[in-house]
């Protein structure tokens, strides 16, 4: 692929050897006992996988998005839960402090997200602001030389395991304002909800966050005073190149169901024959194949937009959109093929298309993509 240099491709078979040999055997257990894998993170951070896209002097790998991108594809290869966790670190949790964080902030922050020293979080949705984003109740109130944050965040990823959250507030109700913020995990008043049990991605950390009259001081307002209530853009910049994330992840599982598909059906027999050998068989794994390609060179692109910083926002949300759907038929296709094989927890593919659901609604649904896309063509004539 014209994108791909020497770099790309030492990240992958890095990544790639990771998730075979450390990943995929304690994967069906760990879905089954919703259990969050400390360990792997620990090895993730050895391997350098949890900065990638930052640079060195910020504790990060110093590679560009392309090599993120393909670090997130190849672990959900093997592990929705382990690349959505990556993904919602990087993505979400680190680059908008990296990106519109004050030179204060990038040197307290960044550095130990992106060595992994700590995870980190994001916090938008909210019981009554989900694909309506700009819906947030959680308000912050100045007092002194604090915010004192009520409210609550929901579907948090990462959240009971992460060191900080960046999360949105209302700053201003009369014109409304919404601002972002960063708090400490271990921050007094905020309080930790119940861990959300999933269908997919069943291993990754989901939780509520409640703010309880949470006193965060003045200077965790991101970007500092001069960008009180950006707080709605810096988000939606961040879902932009966070949306590209989630379609490697969604990208990834589409080839781990390929992976899983192609030797069964070449050594499944029936009737005399491989069932690969019939043609109902044979042209489900060509048009897999064919999506997948395609999802990829999508993906890619919009990766290497962001590595140039051109415009994202509509490129990712078709990425993220093609690839999610991609996702969905590739496994569904995968345990059809598999047949009753397929339909069994030790053949992977129905985990598979459970963890691919998120990608087809987490970052934004794929209503929410339609909607960006089309805004881009038409406008808005609502
Ligand atoms: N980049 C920069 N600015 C953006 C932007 C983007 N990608 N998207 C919107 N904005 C700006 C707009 O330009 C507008 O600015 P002005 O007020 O200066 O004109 C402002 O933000 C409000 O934009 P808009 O009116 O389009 O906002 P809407 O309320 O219509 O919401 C959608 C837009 C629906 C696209 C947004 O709410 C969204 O993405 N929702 C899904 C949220 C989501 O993905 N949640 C999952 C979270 S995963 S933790």
């Amino acid at each position: 692929m014209i994108y791909l240099k020497e770099e790309h491709e030492l990240i992958r078979q890095t990544v790639r050897e990771f998730a075979l040999k450390e990943v995929e055997p304690g994967e069906l257990e760990r879905d089954e006992k919703e259990e969050f894998p400390v360990d792997l993170i620990a090895k993730m951070r050895e391997l350098g996988l949890l900065g990638i896209p930052f640079p060195e002097e910020y504790g990060g790998a110093g590679l560009d998005n392309l090599s993120y991108v393909i670090a997130v594809e190849e672990l959900a290869r093997i592990s929705g839960s382990l690349a959505l966790t990556l993904a919602a670190h990087v993505s979400l949790g680190t680059s908008p402090i990296y990106e519109f964080g004050t030179e204060e902030q990038r040197r307290k922050y960044v550095p130990r997200l992106a060595s992994g020293e700590m995870l980190g979080s994001f916090g938008l949705t909210e019981p009554n602001a989900g694909s309506d984003a700009q819906g947030t109740q959680t308000a912050a109130v100045r007092d002194g030389d604090s915010w004192v944050i009520n409210g609550q965040k929901i579907y948090v990823t990462n959240g009971g395991y992460a060191g900080s959250i960046i999360f949105t507030a209302v700053t201003q109700h009369e014109p409304r304002q919404i601002s972002a913020f960063i708090v400490d995990a271990g921050t007094p008043g905020l309080v930790l909800g119940k861990k959300e049990v999933k269908l997919g991605c069943r291993s990754s950390d989901t939780r509520v966050l409640h703010f309880e009259d949470c006193r965060i001081p003045a200077e965790n307002l991101v970007g500092g005073p001069s960008e009180l209530g950006k707080g709605f853009k810096f988000f939606m910049k961040t879902l932009d190149g966070g949306r590209i994330s989630i379609g490697a992840m969604a990208l990834g599982i589409a080839q781990g169901a390929i992976d899983k598909a192609v030797p069964f059906v070449k050594e499944r027999k029936q009737f005399g024959k491989p069932v690969g050998a019939f043609q109902g068989v044979s042209h489900r794994i060509a048009d897999m194949e064919t999506e997948v390609q395609a999802a990829r060179h999508m993906i890619y692109h919009s990766a290497w937009l962001k590595d140039q910083h051109r415009p994202l926002e509509h490129h990712s949300a078709m990425a993220k959109l093609f690839a999610s759907e991609v996702a969905m038929r590739a496994t569904f296709s995968a345990i059809q093929v598999l047949g009753a094989c397929g339909y069994m927890k030790e053949y992977h593919v129905e985990r598979y298309m459970r963890d691919a659901k998120l990608c087809e609604i987490g970052e934004g649904t794929s209503e929410i993509q339609r909607l960006v896309i089309s805004r881009q063509l038409l406008g808005r004539l609502d």
